[in-house]
């Protein structure tokens, strides 16, 4: 059995939307988090170390973190297509996105909206704004998906961030032309009809 712990309007909520696009059996159980606008408190009852979403239980096992839990469920449903498998060429570059996501990507543009993205220690250690832009540009460029052809769990961070809030994605013609591709999706449709529980 798979549970996501969720909370609506949130990291979690692109889960729902890859579990849709998988196919995937799973319940929902809402979770209460602290939100930026003061509302919300933590949840004793959520399984997440730090009472945060996404958390996923997979027959009593948890897994926490955006990226983790995307490669963990379409390695866990191959035959959805949605993550390139091992000996595939584009296994490699799968997971590249998937850590550049969580790794530089997040805290790049987090020091950003935090007014730190001149820092010169943060952009040493992660990167520059321009410089993400710049190589989510190029894969999208190649296009029509972040992996070249074909949709992927990649796609489900990438357009999330992009449909959280535009501008943390490129200003750019052909991102407003992936994210209509992406938000045209059946599966998110389902997911968003999902989303309060
Ligand atoms: N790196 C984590 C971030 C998770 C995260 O920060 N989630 C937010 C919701 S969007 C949260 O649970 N905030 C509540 C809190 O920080 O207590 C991931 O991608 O899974």
């Amino acid at each position: 059995m798979i549970t996501l712990h969720h909370a609506p309007r949130s990291r979690s909520s692109r889960i729902i939307w890859l579990l849709e696009e998988l196919g995937a059996p799973y319940q929902l159980r809402l979770t209460n988090i602290p939100r930026m606008d003061g509302s919300g408190a933590s949840d004793a009852d959520n399984p997440h170390p730090d009472k945060k979403v996404p958390a996923l239980v997979h027959d009593g096992v948890l897994i926490t973190e955006s990226a983790a839990i995307i490669l963990y469920l379409t390695d866990l449903f191959p035959d959805a297509g949605l993550g390139p498998k091992q000996g595939d060429r584009l296994r490699g570059p799968y997971l590249t996105w998937l850590a550049y996501y969580a790794g530089v990507i997040e805290p790049t543009i987090t020091a950003e909206f935090a007014g730190l993205g001149a820092n010169p220690a943060l952009q040493r250690t992660f990167t520059t704004r321009a410089a993400v832009d710049k190589r989510i540009l190029g894969a999208l460029q190649a296009g029509p998906y972040v992996l070249g052809e074909k949709f992927s769990g990649a796609d489900i961070l990438i357009a999330s961030m992009g449909q959280w809030s535009r501008n943390m994605l490129p200003a750019d013609a052909i991102v407003d032309e992936y994210l209509a591709r992406c938000n045209a999706r059946p599966a998110l449709a389902r997911a968003m009809g999902k989303d309060a529980g």
